[in-house]
């Protein structure tokens, strides 16, 4: 599976560091919508999804987490731990998130406002979508 992570360069000065990412130029989508998971729990696994219609760039800007993607075929488990390093997730992917430092603060950057239709919940149906989709 082709993972597709985003490296941004930080401006880093004698003050400490600032990103800066621009929709449409550092990232391929418009941000319509940010959100992010902190205070997780030890053990803690979540997600258990994936989404119809949606692009997503996951950073976890402060200590790290592990996101494990399951396109259908192939699984990959992706280690984030880098304040300047971001995920790219789209759709039809499904995605759980677990291994989380006490301190992490993932970050999401999302294309599309919150919809409870564009997720895929169950991942029986999950699968017969995506494999009946490469079927096709
Ligand atoms: C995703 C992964 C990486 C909202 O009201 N607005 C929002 O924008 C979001 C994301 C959530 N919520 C509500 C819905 C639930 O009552 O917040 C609650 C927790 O959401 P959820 O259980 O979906 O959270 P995760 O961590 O399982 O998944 C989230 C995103 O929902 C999902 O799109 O890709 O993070």
């Amino acid at each position: 599976m082709e993972i597709k992570k985003y490296t941004f360069s930080p401006h880093g000065d004698d003050r400490g560091q600032l990103i800066a990412i621009e929709a449409g130029q550092d990232i391929p989508f418009n941000v319509n919508r940010v959100y992010y998971i902190y205070d997780t729990l030890e053990g803690v696994r979540r997600g258990f999804h994936a989404h119809l219609d949606l692009q997503q760039i996951l950073l976890c800007v402060k200590g790290s987490c592990k996101i494990h993607l399951d396109n259908g075929f192939e699984t990959a488990e992706v280690l984030l731990d880098k304040p300047n390093e971001g995920l790219y997730i789209a759709n039809d992917m499904w995605r759980e998130m677990y291994d989380f430092s006490e301190d992490a603060v993932l970050l999401v950057l999302a294309s599309n406002h919150y919809d409870e239709a564009d997720y895929i919940r169950d991942y029986d149906t999950f699968i017969n979508m995506v494999r009946g989709k490469k079927e096709r």
